[in-house]
């Protein structure tokens, strides 16, 4: 992206909603004069029509005095819009050939294409948003969960911005003190306390917001689970019970199942691509040792390892290695736990796929290790740009270095300096501190007409 081409006073004008056939199709327009450019179009009254209230109307070649389409215009006057400038919006059909035809009058008329990302880039030198807000946006559009939407709207009410907006405050403050002492070297003035007890709890603060980014990514993303374990231990049977639906093949027979199942779950919001495999057991069937080598591959690629066991036979070395060995990545899963006499070892979660008992439990067990990393992530503060998250990290290891630079009495311009790291990398995240690097990075990556 190149800033020239950026240039806030051009009218733009782009389609707002995806470039396919559609019931109804929404252009958006924004820039100075857009209300008259479009009113000369337009059969409607739209200077006199009122802000944000729909007006109807033709659209009209000016020129041969064709009618286009039968639209609705909605008119937004400076600053009560999106990017905060005047502009029009046209809520027309979806129809390609005719939203093409629309789109070359407005382009006529003065209107250029808008780049990608353009509007919201208005918004934001608009002061309509600060950068975290604005990326938010584009989080909302590409969102792949209910969860992940909802939390991209949190973030796009600000609340990244508030907590960024509090370490702002407190680093404003230890600098101004720091800028004091350096003011007055010579005990004129006491030296206060170091702030070490602000620091700390910066620190916290920072890590949370900074754990809260796998959070983030695990809505946005999903995770893999895959089930393992011997044939017959009743994978394909919970397969069946996470999906609600029986659409794996379930017998007594043993390697019942020879190549893998996929489908994709909910897991309380979190979007899980959940794995049926081929299950273990030595053969020497070339089909079903395929499926078991691909069972092992898929284990080493899955977040999350559900290890059925049969509630109802002698275990395997295999399995009675697992079960010793604490440091295991595996869930192990006591299956069959309806008719299961024997003692169930300690640290597995006892289940009937065939009852549903326990299975709330072993939920509450995957949901625990989805989010075994990021433990006491930030309520409802969640980051999920990678650009975020390194700034965070940046003003985190500045934050260190201050505390650092105290512990080792090291001179208070030192400290000030440390600080000015911090307040810079923070100011970078709200964009108040921005190079245009960040504005290529961030408003490239939107689609046309956000
Ligand atoms: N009573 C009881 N029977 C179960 C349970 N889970 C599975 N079964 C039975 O155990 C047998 C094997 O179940 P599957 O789900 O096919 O087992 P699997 O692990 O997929 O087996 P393979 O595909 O051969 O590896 C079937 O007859 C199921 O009905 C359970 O929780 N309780
Ligand atoms: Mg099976």
């Amino acid at each position: 992206m190149n800033h020239d081409n950026y240039d806030p006073d051009d009218r733009i004008a782009a389609l707002a909603t995806p470039w396919a056939e559609s019931a109804i199709a929404v252009i958006r327009t924004s820039g100075e004069g857009s209300i008259g450019a479009v009113d000369a179009l337009f059969s409607g009254d739209l200077l006199s029509c009122e802000s944000k209230k729909m007006c109807y109307g033709m659209i009209r070649n000016p020129e041969s005095g064709d009618a286009l389409d039968e639209i609705l215009a909605v008119p937004f006057r400076a600053p009560g819009s999106y990017t905060g400038q005047e502009s029009v919006e046209l809520y027309c059909h979806g129809s390609l050939p005719g939203i093409q035809k629309i789109l070359t009058l407005l382009f006529n008329k003065g209107f250029r294409q808008a780049s990608p990302g353009e509007f919201t880039f208005r918004a934001f030198i608009n002061g309509k948003m600060d950068l975290t807000r604005a990326e938010a946006v584009q989080e909302i559009i590409s969102s792949k969960s209910g969860k992940a939407q909802s939390m991209a709207l949190n973030r796009l009410s600000g609340t990244v911005e508030k907590r960024i907006n509090q370490f702002k405050k407190t680093a404003t403050v230890m600098a101004a003190s720091f800028a004091i002492q350096l003011d007055y070297p010579d005990d004129e003035v006491e030296a206060p306390e170091p702030p070490l007890a602000e620091l700390a709890d910066m620190k916290t603060g920072l890590k949370q917001l900074i754990d809260s980014y796998q959070v983030g990514k695990i809505y946005q993303e999903g995770v893999v689970i895959a089930l393992a374990g011997r044939t017959n231990a009743g994978k394909s049977s919970l397969f069946n019970l996470f999906l609600k639906e029986d659409r794996s093949i379930v017998s007594d027979i043993h390697g019942t199942t020879r190549d893998y199942l996929e489908s994709w779950i909910s897991l309380s919001g979190i979007p899980v691509r959940l794995y049926d495999t081929a299950g273990l057991r030595h053969s020497d069937d070339p089909i079903e040792e395929e499926g078991i080598r691909r069972t092992r591959e898929l284990m080493e690629n899955a977040q999350v390892i559900l290890y059925v066991l049969d509630g109802t036979v002698e275990l395997s070395d295999e399995e009675r290695a697992l079960i010793s060995d604490e440091s295991r990545q595996e869930l192990l899963v006591w299956n069959k736990a309806d008719i299961s006499s024997r003692d169930i070892p300690h640290g597995v979660i006892p289940v009937s796929a065939v009852t549903g008992q326990g299975f709330s439990e072993l939920e509450e067990a995957v949901k625990k290790r989805i989010f075994k990393d990021s433990a006491g992530a930030a309520g409802d503060a969640v980051i999920d740009s990678l650009r975020q998250k390194e700034l965070l990290e940046r003003a985190l290891s500045g934050v260190e270095k201050v505390e650092e630079a105290i512990h080792n009495g090291l001179p208070v311009d030192i400290l000030a300096m440390d600080l000015y790291d911090v307040l810079q990398a923070l100011g970078e995240i709200t964009g108040e501190v921005s190079s245009s690097d960040i504005m290529d990075t961030m408003f490239s990556s939107f689609c046309v007409g956000k």
